[in-house]
């Protein structure tokens, strides 16, 4: 607890008003402990919410409560309503018995996550066993969401495992974290180093974060469903993905737009962050599901105003061990035929009006890793929470909502989760690439597909052909299994702009060892 009262306090708030109680005895410790925190109190936790509300409306800054267990959470809500309807920031900061002893009958245990819920602008909650960088990263979460865009109240509950006391924390230890917030809508001038790197997520200003990356002589690296993949900026890295082993540190990471795919990018920037990591976005949510953020940039990518030395030999090693990568790959035969080698088709095919979908699992990586077109409308994909459902339904809603044609690559099983939805295809231009590798490839990738139990447990084979469900619903149908095949099959049903099932079939297996030897070849 101590690291979290510690990063509100970092984070400008400086009164805490708490009501007695047992199971928040480690917060109460925290509190009193701090040499910055005011403490308020009183036993009526129905008054302490109105108390600590007075003084948040008085200073516009949140007012931080405790209280323990039970009713005495439920007790906030009438604060909480009237924090909620007057945009008043309040931090609920409620202890709660840890989740083995809900639906026991044990003592004051009651279901509190989520007791607030049509009155806040967030919930969580606070794990005992999370890591100090992401506690703070987790207060300073509160804080901001407490204020931005629409300040009001946010509610952390708190599972406290016994013994409450003596507490368990060191007093005073862990370092606070420095989130700068920069809140304007026009940001003043901001001078960064000249080493660093842009990463690019969905954004409707693409235009704008290439230009940026441009002024500042830094490379770009582009996620698949940024539109940047078919601009031809001269700062995009393509490879970013497969060169990483080579690359050199940056000093500072700009980060424009949502959530991007590689998990490999992720992993780099964690081993070694940069000392500068700021999120540029407009909207209020937080990006930084690695908590190594150094600053949340709540703005339109245009409105900023970032600068720098440029240094013209770093962006031209970038692009050395880009093209080198480039060189690598394309150098490659196409047998086996692989998920891999149909990405290679595809990216020669003329997509001009075509928005692209890619299905969660493999599609979107390597979409990501390989696909890169001439032109096309724009990528898309189910991004928020990667499901395997609905796909098809959205690839309709697609179609309709562009008015233009969409051509998607998915899964067998996405498409087995959602093949009621097929019947919504008929009379849409949408070109359905079924990626049949005959179960959930992607499991192959993963150290689970040496278990014994692999095949019943995650592999799920099928042996299902789409052949039959395409002839149900009425639409035209192919069949590909070599790159031939699958370039000819994607051609016709390109120029034909009507709905048409691709059934692509491939080995996951194959898949799966190809990509491995793929990658230690380009690698060494
Ligand atoms: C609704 C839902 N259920 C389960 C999952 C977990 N999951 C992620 S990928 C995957 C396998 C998908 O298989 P497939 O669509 O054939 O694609 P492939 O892995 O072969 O590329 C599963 C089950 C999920 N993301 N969404």
């Amino acid at each position: 607890m101590w690291a979290f009262i510690d990063q509100l306090v970092q984070q400008g708030v400086e009164d805490f008003f708490i009501a007695p109680g047992s199971r928040s005895t480690p917060i109460a410790l925290a509190i009193s402990g701090h040499p910055k925190a005011r403490t308020h109190l009183h036993f009526d936790e129905r008054g302490l919410g109105f108390f600590g509300l007075g003084c948040a409306l008085a200073k516009g800054k949140p007012a931080a409560i405790i209280v323990t267990s039970g009713t005495a959470v439920g007790n906030l809500l009438p604060a909480v309503m009237e924090a909620h309807h007057s945009s008043i920031p309040l931090l609920l900061i409620t202890a709660d018995r840890p989740s083995e002893l809900r639906e026991t009958s044990a003592n004051q245990t009651t279901d509190q996550c989520k007791i607030f819920q049509n009155f806040v602008r967030l919930q969580f909650e606070l794990g005992a066993s999370m890591p100090q960088q992401s506690i703070r990263s987790k207060a300073a979460h509160a804080v901001y969401r407490s204020l931005h865009p629409h300040p009001g109240p946010v509610h952390i509950n708190c599972p406290l495992r016994e013994p409450l006391y003596p507490v368990a924390f060191d007093f005073m230890q862990g370092t606070p974290i420095a989130i700068e917030t920069i809140l304007t809508a026009i940001c003043a001038p901001k001078e960064l180093p000249s080493k660093g790197i842009i990463l690019l997520g969905r954004t409707s200003e693409t235009e704008e974060a290439l230009s940026i990356a441009k002024r500042l002589g830094w490379p770009v690296f582009a996620d698949i469903l940024s539109s940047a993949r078919i601009s031809d900026s001269v700062c995009q890295i393509r490879h970013f993905d497969w060169l990483l082993n080579e690359a050199p540190r940056p000093d500072c990471i700009l980060h424009f737009g949502e959530r991007l795919t590689s998990k490999r990018l992720m992993e780099w920037i964690g081993a070694k962050p940069p000392t500068q990591y700021l999120h540029v976005s407009p909207h209020s949510h937080w990006c930084d599901p690695s908590h190594l953020l150094t600053g949340r940039i709540h703005a339109t990518i245009g409105s900023t105003n970032f600068y720098s030395e440029i240094d013209p030999t770093w962006l031209a090693l970038w692009k050395t061990l880009d093209k080198k990568i480039d060189e690598k790959l394309s150098d490659r035969n196409d047998h086996p035929f692989t998920e891999t080698v149909a990405m290679k088709v595809l990216k020669e095919m003329p997509f001009d009006n075509w928005a692209i979908f890619l299905a969660n699992s493999m599609p979107i990586r390597e979409g990501d890793w390989f696909l890169f077109p001439k032109k096309a409308k724009g990528f898309f994909a189910n991004r928020g929470l990667s499901g395997i459902d609905g796909n098809l339904a959205t690839i309709a809603g697609l179609s309709i909502g562009l008015n233009a044609p969409v051509f998607a690559i998915v899964g067998d099983l996405t498409a087995l989760h959602d093949l009621n939805s097929l019947a919504l295809l008929k009379t849409l231009p949408i070109v359905l690439l079924i990626s049949n590798n005959d179960g959930g490839g992607i499991f192959s990738h993963l150290p689970i597909a040496s278990d014994p139990n692999f095949e019943t447990l995650w592999g799920f084979s099928h042996g299902r052909s789409f052949e039959h469900a395409a002839r149900l619903f009425d639409i035209s149908y192919s069949f590909a299994d070599d790159a031939a095949t699958l370039t000819k099959a994607v051609s016709k049903a390109l120029s034909e702009g009507q709905s048409h099932i691709i059934e692509m079939v491939t080995c996951r297996k194959i898949n799966a060892v190809s990509h491995q030897k793929l990658r230690e070849e380009v690698l060494c």
